[in-house]
């Protein structure tokens, strides 16, 4: 018969099902082994061939495993709140909800299609009242420790969507979702004191097994700055502007004042201050920009003196300018700096366009071609008692010398923000709190969470920016839950994140009424052994989803502080000219194509083979067309099966090297390698003919985490004994990995012209190649034409050449 996998890969599909082949095992006193991939957000578009990358790399680990006795949980679910959806279903007037179900099935049917190994008893979705339920009890928990909070501040606003977004969803100073204008603008916000945690999400990552740059970018991200808040006295005043720098060895070369527009120290002195009307204009100016703008390195430096209002520097006495500019944050350290044109490029970029003086402190390069920031070499000049100092320790001397006289103290900082957890959206989990004029804030009680999202006529954003839940009395209005008075719910909604920030804890007890989950299945399953990702989730949902975790280990509702115990990242798949795959580039490949015409296993097979897991790789149909072949000839093994136990002596070596390399390759993302040492040695079987039954076994389980469907088939026509998923791993024996090795002779018309080590059982072929490649021998060939070779096997070569 032919092979064609339309036929058996639904047999299998429905087999496995049926039987639950893939659900966990209630015996907790099996070895466990939870896999997790980032579950989809099932938009519209339905699967791209980017998404069963990384869901076949751990499906074929999982499946690996569960041959090799642990008992495995590889959940799947849908992160399906958010905006796309909301978008899709004003455009086209149809629920979120049942936009969002219609997606679902469509990923779920595609998902079957590929034969991913999920237990499909533990699915989940963040939009069931019955999942977000647990999401609004741990934000309310939260809430009861002092971690929610609600505060007015500038957030980026983004001018299409109408709502406001997270830094990180502001990309290049546009809206990530819509390219839309994003405008600053103040709102009362709900936020969350990520930054309580920022030290613990750094040295916490000593204890987790994440690929170096994972760490390096949660590191950076979070952004940990030791430096010194300095005093300086306004000149007239009983008033000081503190600054936060990392250089307070160069204090000696603070020759100006820079503060952030938004600086509260220019209402302050609206008195005093000689040229308000400039200052207001700039002020304007820079309102438009987000930090983003304001920040970028290679822009050309603006900005406003103030006049009227001077400084005083505390090392020497001297008067400086105070500056307002936009290169200095209001959101970062004190929203202030001295400037030290002299060491700090960006001071130096505006000193020079403004004529400021630049006074050199740190010896060793030419300050007044660029400002010289090496802190490693060069001694400290024009500073008075620190003067010959190497720069860490005149660090140390003076910040010392400004904590005795009280004009600064040493202060760590972080680039990290608390996290803004508002958004005036429909599609999302309602945040559960009640404001009370009497009360203020108060929480939905516990047993009539979940507040469920209501059902609306229309859920399009209010001009105004709040949310379309503000529109419906009746479920805005409600009582206080504390003293019983008219109160008013709460409408914003919670933004995309929340639903996956703890998302792996669910799949553990999906089912759970009572609790988040059971406290035994959380034991026995955190953490999460491996979970894999995109990179362009490291500073997001990752950073989020271990802050909720050891929030969650802190009021003791899990028992490792850490959620993840490694976490590896693929690369993306390319279309044509090296494009990320998009709708609008007409590129994207459609996985329903693929398996259509050549089968999800050889779908499978390619996505594994394409190349270096972690590296993005361009799609190719040749390729595609090549795993298939491959697959036709596994398939072919059939026809040269032959009875017989052991592994014969001729394939020992091969095979053992074989399930080595596989074992091994498996779990190191090394799947291409792995998959290119099953081709060569199925043309290693193919050269010698025939295989046994014992070698075919083995040959198919190695094979069957990347195809599934193809290898339990052919297992079941072979008759090699119950069905191949209740098999077990094979193993290596060290000992049979090196194979006889002799030397043989090699003769041209009658005389030894070289010799060459060769295997025992080396072909013919590859002993004929090696021997024509001999260079004692090609010297003696020459121009002369080969008429004749006897090999007598394992001794000696024979070429008469004429
Ligand atoms: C004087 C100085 C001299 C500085 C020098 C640097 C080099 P990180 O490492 O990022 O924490 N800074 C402080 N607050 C700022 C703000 N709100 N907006 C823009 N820049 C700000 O960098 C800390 C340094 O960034 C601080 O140290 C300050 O400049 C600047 F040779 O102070 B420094
Ligand atoms: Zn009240």
């Amino acid at each position: 018969m032919e092979y064609n996998p339309k036929k058996i890969e639904k047999k299998w599909q429905d087999i496995w099902d049926e039987k639950e082949v893939f659900k966990t095992s209630e015996d907790k006193t099996k070895p466990k082994f939870y896999a997790l991939i980032e579950f989809p957000y099932p938009s519209g578009q339905g699967l791209h061939v980017g998404h069963p990358r990384p869901y076949t790399a751990l499906d074929v680990v999982s499946r690996k495993r569960r041959f090799q006795g642990y008992n495995v949980l590889y959940p799947m679910g849908w992160d399906a709140f958010g905006l796309p959806t909301e978008n899709f279903a004003i455009q086209h007037k149809i629920h979120p909800k049942t936009v969002t179900e219609n997606n679902v099935a469509k990923f779920k049917e595609q998902l079957k299609s590929i034969g991913f190994s999920f237990d499909w008893s533990k699915e989940i979705n963040t939009t069931d009242p019955s999942y977000y339920k647990w999401t609004q009890w741990i934000f309310l928990e939260m809430f009861k420790r002092g971690l929610a909070y609600k505060k007015e501040m500038p957030i980026n606003w983004c001018t299409s969507c109408k709502v406001g977004l997270a830094n990180e969803e502001v990309v290049n100073g546009t809206c990530e979702r819509c390219n839309g204008e994003v405008v600053r603008k103040v709102k009362n916000q709900w936020m969350l004191k990520i930054t309580e945690y920022a030290d613990r999400l750094i040295n916490d990552l000593d204890t987790v097994d994440y690929i170096e740059r994972i760490k390096t970018q949660q590191i950076n991200w979070i952004g940990r700055s030791k430096g010194m808040e300095v005093d300086f006295q306004i000149a007239g005043t009983e008033d000081s502007l503190r600054v936060f720098t990392t250089r307070p060895d160069t204090l000696f070369g603070a020759t100006y004042m820079v503060i952030a527009a938004e600086h509260p120290l220019i209402e302050k002195y609206n008195d005093i201050i000689e040229n308000m009307d400039e200052i207001k204009e700039y002020q304007e100016m820079a309102a438009k920009k987000s930090d983003f703008e304001r920040t970028e390195l290679n822009k050309d430096k603006t900005g406003v003196e103030i006049k009227g209002l001077k400084a005083i520097n505390p090392a020497n006495g001297k008067e400086i300018p105070i500056w307002v500019s936009d290169y200095v944050l209001m959101s970062y350290g004190t929203g202030a700096i001295m400037a030290v044109p002299a060491h700090d490029s960006r001071d130096w970029e505006f000193a020079k366009k403004f004529g400021l003086p630049i006074v050199e402190v740190v010896e060793g390069g030419d300050v007044e071609k660029e400002a010289y920031t090496d802190t490693e070499t060069g001694k400290i000049v024009n500073s008075d008692f620190i003067n010959g100092l190497e720069v860490k320790e005149a660090i140390e001397k003076i910040s010392n010398w400004l904590e005795e006289k009280e004009l600064g103290k040493k202060k760590v900082n972080y680039k990290l923000r608390d996290w803004v957890f508002s958004r005036q959206r429909y599609w999302g989990e309602p945040i559960p709190l009640i404001h009370c004029e009497k009360c203020g804030w108060v929480p939905v009680p516990e047993d009539e969470l979940p507040v469920m999202l209501p059902e609306v006529e229309n859920y399009e954003p209010t001009h105004n920016g709040e949310s379309p839940l503000a529109n419906m009395e009746d479920w805005v209005n409600t009582k206080c839950p504390k003293c019983g008075g008219d109160a008013k719910r709460e409408t914003d909604t919670m933004p995309q994140w929340a639903g996956s920030s703890w998302y792996f804890l669910r799949y553990v007890d999906p089912h759970n009424t009572e609790e988040i989950a059971s406290r035994e299945e959380l034991d026995y399953w955190l953490p999460v052994d491996w979970y894999n990702g995109g990179m362009e989730h490291t500073t997001l949902h990752l950073l989020y989803s271990r802050f909720w975790h050891k929030f969650l280990y802190d009021i003791g509702v899990v028992s490792c502080p850490e959620p993840y115990n490694k976490r590896t990242a693929h690369g993306m798949i390319l279309g044509g000219n090296n494009e990320k795959m998009s709708k609008s580039r007409g590129n994207v490949i459609n996985p329903d194509d693929i398996v259509n015409e050549y089968g999800g296993d050889t779908l499978r097979t390619y996505e594994m083979f394409i190349g270096d897991f972690e590296k993005s790789v361009p799609w190719s149909e040749n390729g595609v067309k090549g795993c298939r072949r491959f697959l036709e000839r596994v398939w072919r093994l059939q026809d040269i099966v032959v009875d017989g136990n052991g592994y014969s002596k001729k394939l020992e070596t091969s095979i053992h090297k074989t399930i080595k390399k596989v074992t091994e390759d498996y779990e190191t993302l090394k799947f291409n390698t792995a998959i290119a040492a099953l081709m060569s040695l199925l043309n290693e079987f193919n050269d010698i003919g025939e295989i046994n039954k014992e070698e075919l076994k083995t040959y198919l389980i190695l094979l069957n985490p990347v195809a599934p469907h193809i290898t339990e088939e052919i297992w079941e026509r072979v008759g090699l004994g119950g069905m191949l998923h209740e098999a077990t791993w094979p193993k290596w024996d060290e000992d049979k990995l090196v194979e006889d090795v002799v030397e043989i002779a090699i003769q041209v018309n009658g005389k030894v012209r070289g010799r060459e080590k060769i295997s025992i059982d080396e072909s013919k072929e590859s002993v004929r190649n090696k021997v024509l490649e001999n260079a004692g021998v090609k010297k003696f060939i020459g121009d002369k034409k080969i008429v004749k070779e006897i090999y007598i096997p394992g001794k000696i070569y024979n070429i008469v050449a004429k």
